[in-house]
């Protein structure tokens, strides 16, 4: 490095400024400017000059112009985060499932349905045969009702106590007089006979329930309240 301590800049950095300044101006080595000339006499305006460049914007001032063309839509935000759970809605319609429930629930208030055991009884009010009895129960889905036990027993005398008339039940006699079964043909498991009671020796081949809910042996043709069982 030659360079004084005076002067920054080495002397390769001169010469690069030099030359690059020199490629643009200095052809030549300068001369020494001469002596300035007198002024001349004042001369006519000349011709008018070539239209100038447009000039820079102005400035914004104020309310101006029409408003611009509506922007182009943005990029689509990205979804955020769930918001917090809102408030329980109104209670909506009942479903047909609740709506069977519903129903359910109110005939059994009202004393029209009991459910016993998992098996739901019901009647429709009606006073016929034992054979219309059973197709009414067939055709409404279930059969007719046939105690197995005291508590079903039970819960069919409160349908007979309500109505106070007596009820046919699912047992008949079957090919032995006086022995008597369910309508599947199987034997009793459980009876509730009045004294005296089977009596028919098979000329009454029905069994009907009296308002004390002990049972008779009948003919079947007499008009009896129908209940089903589900
Ligand atoms: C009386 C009793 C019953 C019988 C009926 C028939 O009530 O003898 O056992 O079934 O009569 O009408
Ligand atoms: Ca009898």
């Amino acid at each position: 490095m030659t360079t004084s301590s005076l002067f920054p800049v080495s002397i390769n950095q001169l010469l690069f400024f030099s030359v690059q300044n020199c490629m643009e101006k200095c052809a030549g080595t300068p001369g020494i400017p001469g002596t300035p000339g007198a002024s001349g006499l004042p001369r006519r305006d000349g011709r008018d000059g070539m239209k100038g460049d447009p000039g820079p914007p102005g400035m914004v001032s104020g309310p101006q112009g029409m408003p611009g063309l509506p922007g182009r839509d943005g990029v689509p935000a990205v979804k955020g985060p769930q918001g917090e759970k809102g408030n329980k809605g109104e209670r909506g319609e009942p479903g047909p499932q609740e709506k069977i429930s519903l129903s359910f629930a109110v005939l059994t208030l009202e004393g029209k349905i009991t459910e016993v055991g998992g098996k739901i009884l019901t009647t429709n009010g009606k006073e016929v045969n034992f054979e219309s009895t059973l197709k009414a129960c067939e055709h409404a889905g279930g059969s007719i009702a046939t105690p197995k036990n005291q508590e079903e027993n039970d819960a069919i005398l409160d349908i007979v106590k309500q109505f106070n008339r007596y009820a046919y039940l699912g047992i008949r006699e079957s090919d032995v007089p006086g022995e008597f079964q369910y309508l599947d043909g199987k034997p009793l498991i459980y009876n509730n006979w009045y004294t005296s009671e089977p009596n028919g020796k098979g000329g009454e081949n029905c069994v009907e329930m009296y308002i004390d809910g002990s049972w008779n042996d009948r003919q079947c043709d007499q008009y009896r309240l129908t209940i089903c069982e589900f």
